[in-house]
C-alpha cells in the first residue's frame, strides 16, 4: 500500500493494463475500436452534480483530490478506453493574469476582457507555468496513480485562438463578433504570445503522468479558411511541434489529438500539423473525412452528441454506421463535441457498448 505522500510523485505509475486508445492513436491494431466522450466527467452524472454541488467551479479545479474523483467518476459506470483530467482550458487565462469566474446558468465569465491592444499590457509577459498551474499537474499525478494503469489518461490545452476569443469576449458567445472585430480591425495584435505558455503547460501535464494530449480548438469554426491560415493553423502546428522535439530528447512519444471543431475546411492542413489525431466534429461525414486525411492520421469522433436522446437501438444503428464509415483501424470513436447536462447516463453506456461490440465482430471478420 501507498502511502499518501507517494500519491503525488510522478513515479512508479501502476502499469497500463488497456492500452487500446494509445495503439488506435498511432494506427495500429487493436481487438476493438476504442471510444471515450468529450465533457464524460460531466453534469449529466449524479454523482459529479453531488460532488460539484455548492463548489465554486474553480475551486474544485484547484483541488488534486476533487479532480481526480471527478475524472474517476464515468470510468467507475462505463468501460471507456481513456480518462480526460478535470480541468478546464481557462485555467490558462487566469495563469496569464486574467480574472474568469464561473457564473451559475451563464458559464465561465471574464469581469474585465481585453478590449484594446493596449489592454495586453495587463497579461503576465513571463508566466511562470510550474507556480501558477502546479495544481494541473498535482491533479494528473494523483489520478494517473489513482485510475490503476485501468487506462490512460489525456491531458488537455485550449488553442491560443479559442483561449484569445473568450479573453476578448469574456466568456460564451454566438457569435463571437466582439473577438472577430479584434481580429479585423487590429490583425498585428492578434498573434499575441500564448504558445510558449501552452508548450511549457502540456509539458508540465507529461511530465505529471500525462499519456496523450488534446489541443481543443472549440472556435475554430467561427473562422473562415483565411483567418484560419491567418490565426490558428500555424499556432496549432507549432505546439506540437516544440511538445514533439522537446519529447523526443528525453524518448518520450505521447500522442496528440487536434480538436477544431467546425474547420472543414483545414481538414487537409490539420493532417499534415503534427498531430497523431485529428478530432472530428459531427458535420464531417467519416468517409470524406478518411478521404482528405489520405491515411495520414489517425481520426476521431464524431457522432452527433444529439443521437444520444434516441432510444438505444438506434444509438446502436448511428454506431455501426459511423463504423462503417471510418474503419476499425486508425480510429477512436468519441462524440462530435461534449456531453450535455441532460443526456441520460444509460444511453452513454449504450454508446460505448455498441462501439465495443460493433467493432470487435467487424474486425473478427476482416
Ligand atoms: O460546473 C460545471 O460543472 C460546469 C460545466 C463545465 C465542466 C464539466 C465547465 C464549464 N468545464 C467543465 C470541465 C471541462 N472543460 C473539461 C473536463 C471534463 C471532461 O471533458 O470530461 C474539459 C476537457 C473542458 C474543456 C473546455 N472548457 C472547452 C473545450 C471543449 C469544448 O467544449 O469545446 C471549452 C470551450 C471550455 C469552456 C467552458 N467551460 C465550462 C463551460 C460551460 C464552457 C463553455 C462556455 C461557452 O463557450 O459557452
Amino acid at each position: 500500500k501507498m502511502s499518501k505522500d507517494e500519491f503525488i510523485l510522478p513515479k512508479n505509475f501502476p502499469k497500463l493494463k488497456n492500452d487500446t486508445f494509445l495503439r488506435a492513436a498511432r494506427g495500429e491494431e487493436t481487438e476493438h475500436v476504442p471510444v471515450w466522450c468529450m465533457r464524460q466527467a460531466g453534469r449529466y452524472l449524479p454523482e459529479f452534480r453531488e460532488s460539484r454541488a455548492g463548489k465554486d467551479f474553480f475551486d474544485t479545479c484547484r483541488s488534486p483530490e476533487a479532480c481526480c474523483e471527478l475524472t474517476l467518476q464515468p470510468l467507475r459506470r462505463f468501460p471507456f478506453d481513456a480518462a480526460i483530467i478535470f480541468s478546464d482550458i481557462l485555467v490558462v487565462p487566469q495563469a496569464l493574469g486574467m480574472d474568469v469566474q464561473m457564473v451559475a446558468g451563464k458559464g465561465p465569465t471574464f469581469p474585465d476582457p481585453l478590449k484594446e491592444p493596449e489592454d495586453l499590457q495587463r497579461l503576465c509577459p513571463k508566466v511562470d507555468v510550474e507556480k501558477e498551474l502546479g495544481y494541473v499537474f498535482k491533479a494528473i499525478t494523483l489520478t494517473r496513480h489513482k485510475i490503476e494503469g485501468k487506462v490512460p489518461l489525456i491531458g488537455f490545452t485550449g488553442a491560443p485562438w479559442t483561449l484569445m476569443s473568450y479573453m476578448i469576449e469574456g466568456g460564451g458567445s454566438n457569435t463571437h463578433s466582439k473577438a472577430k472585430r479584434w481580429l479585423y480591425r487590429h490583425p498585428e495584435a492578434s498573434h499575441i504570445m500564448l504558445t510558449d505558455v501552452i508548450v511549457e503547460y502540456l509539458l508540465g501535464q507529461v511530465a505529471a503522468g500525462a499519456q496523450a494530449l488534446q489541443v481543443f480548438e472549440s472556435h475554430a469554426g467561427i473562422l473562415g479558411p483565411v483567418q484560419f491560415k491567418d490565426f490558428s493553423l500555424p499556432y496549432l502546428r507549432d505546439i506540437a511541434k516544440r511538445v514533439k522535439e522537446k519529447l523526443k530528447e528525453t524518448g518520450q512519444d505521447v500522442p496528440m489529438i487536434v480538436f477544431a471543431k467546425d474547420a472543414h475546411y483545414g481538414l487537409e492542413d490539420l493532417s499534415q500539423s503534427h498531430y497523431e489525431v485529428v478530432g472530428l466534429d459531427w458535420t464531417i461525414d467519416p468517409r470524406s473525412a478518411r478521404e482528405r486525411t489520405g491515411g495520414k492520421v489517425s481520426l476521431q469522433g464524431n457522432m452527433d452528441p444529439c443521437a444520444l436522446y434516441a432510444p438505444k437501438d438506434r444509438i446502436s444503428e448511428t454506431v455501426q454506421n459511423m463504423l462503417e464509415g471510418f474503419g476499425t483501424r486508425g480510429y477512436i470513436a468519441n462524440l462530435g463535441h461534449g456531453l450535455y447536462p441532460d443526456m441520460d447516463p444509460e444511453n452513454v453506456g449504450a454508446f460505448v457498448e455498441a462501439v465495443h461490440q460493433h467493432s470487435k465482430r467487424m474486425i473478427k471478420q476482416i
